[in-house]
């Protein structure tokens, strides 16, 4: 039986790999913070499958500990301060955990199981001001936030940690993916439970920022096949995932309220600039070329269904509570 740690397992991204990779037989191993609320609402279906242990990205001592006991043969690094105003506000923060975090992550390994393959959770948010459309592997980084350039260090730690000492290393440069496990915060999911909210009568508005931003949106699932394809390759490298199309917020809000049936949609927008970042990327948009040639890899889920399944979620959801 394979052994996998993901850190991260209590957020949208390691709740699904947690399952992906359980259905593929493997042991798995999940890091978790200590918190003073209960934080595995995510994975509070599968808890009993999986081993908690604990850690926090920003303590070497408990991850080198935590390798050297597990000594896992795959390492999905999923943790991160992942919500980019956070970045803003929290700016050192978001470095210890986002930046740091990786090369502790990568230290333990090197350290307590070198022959660990090991996966970094790389993001779009490094291409930033983008300096070519669409982007590939190939592509200058011109990250726009204190998360960006996080996970621009994060990025290439990796790399060098590949390169210096022989790690299997890589990095998925993922682009923005979204499913009901999504946290609210973020534009999708906090548009998607205001419409079910607004189609309940719950709620009256839907305050946004920039709504001309666009995104390369994909839905969660269909990710975590990929990074699990990039630890079974040959080679350690580095792999675009993305759907390969891009749309603006206000198109991914117009969708939205049509899924409930409402077509006076703009009735129910504010822009409020206090939503507005210090600094945008404006267009983000994947060339997935590489990933489909090598890792034969391509989303299952379009832009449409995305929206529809995350809608009807909220709906059932809202009509609970
Ligand atoms: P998420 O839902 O925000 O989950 C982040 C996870 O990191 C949570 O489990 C959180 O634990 C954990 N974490 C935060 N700080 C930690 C620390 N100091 N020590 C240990 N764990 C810590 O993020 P996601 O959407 O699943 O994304 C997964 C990864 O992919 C992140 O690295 C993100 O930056 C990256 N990424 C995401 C996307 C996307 O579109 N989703 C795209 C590109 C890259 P708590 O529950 O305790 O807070
Ligand atoms: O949903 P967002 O907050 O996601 P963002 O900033 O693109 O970051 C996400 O994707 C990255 C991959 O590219 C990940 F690395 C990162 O961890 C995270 O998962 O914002 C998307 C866009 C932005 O342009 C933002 O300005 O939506 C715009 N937006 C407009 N109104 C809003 C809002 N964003 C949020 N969160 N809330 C708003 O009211």
């Amino acid at each position: 039986m394979k052994t996998a740690l993901i850190t991260g397992i209590t957020g949208q991204d390691g709740s699904y790999m947690a399952e992906f990779l359980l259905n593929k037989g493997y042991q798995v191993y999940g890091l978790s913070r200590r918190t003073s609320t209960v934080t595995t609402e995510r994975i509070s279906h599968i808890i009993d499958k999986i081993k908690i242990v604990e850690g926090d990205l920003v303590d070497q001592h408990s991850l080198t500990h935590i390798i050297k006991d597990v000594k896992p043969q795959e390492v999905y690094n999923l943790a991160a301060q992942s919500f980019v105003p956070s970045s803003f506000s929290q700016p050192v923060l978001t470095g210890e955990i986002t930046a740091l975090g990786v090369i502790r992550m990568l230290e333990a390994v090197r350290i307590g199981y070198p022959k660990a393959k090991f996966y970094q959770a790389s993001s779009s948010e490094m291409f930033g001001k983008a300096q070519e459309v669409p982007q590939s592997e190939k592509t200058p980084f011109y990250p726009r936030s204190p998360y960006g350039v996080a996970k621009l260090y994060g990025h290439w730690i990796t790399v060098n940690y590949r390169e210096s000492y022989n790690l299997f290393a890589v990095s998925g440069i993922c682009f923005n993916h979204e499913s009901p496990r999504r946290g609210t915060e973020f534009v999708t999911r906090k548009i998607s439970q205001a419409v079910a909210r607004i189609k309940l009568g719950k709620q009256k508005k839907l305050v946004l920022g920039n709504i001309d931003a666009k995104r390369d949106w994909g839905y969660a699932l269909d990710y975590m096949e990929a990074m699990w394809l990039m630890l079974q390759q040959k080679k350690a490298q580095d792999f675009v995932i993305g759907t390969g199309e891009t749309h603006s917020v206000k198109e991914f809000a117009k969708l939205a309220f049509e899924v409930v049936g409402i077509n006076n949609w703009e009735d129910y927008i504010e822009v409020n600039r206090t939503h507005f970042r210090p600094a945008e990327v404006d267009l983000l948009i994947a060339d997935n070329t590489k990933a489909k040639k090598i890792l034969k890899w391509q989303p299952k889920t379009s832009f449409r269904k995305l929206i529809d399944i995350m809608v009807k979620s909220d709906l059932e959801r809202e009509a609970k509570v």
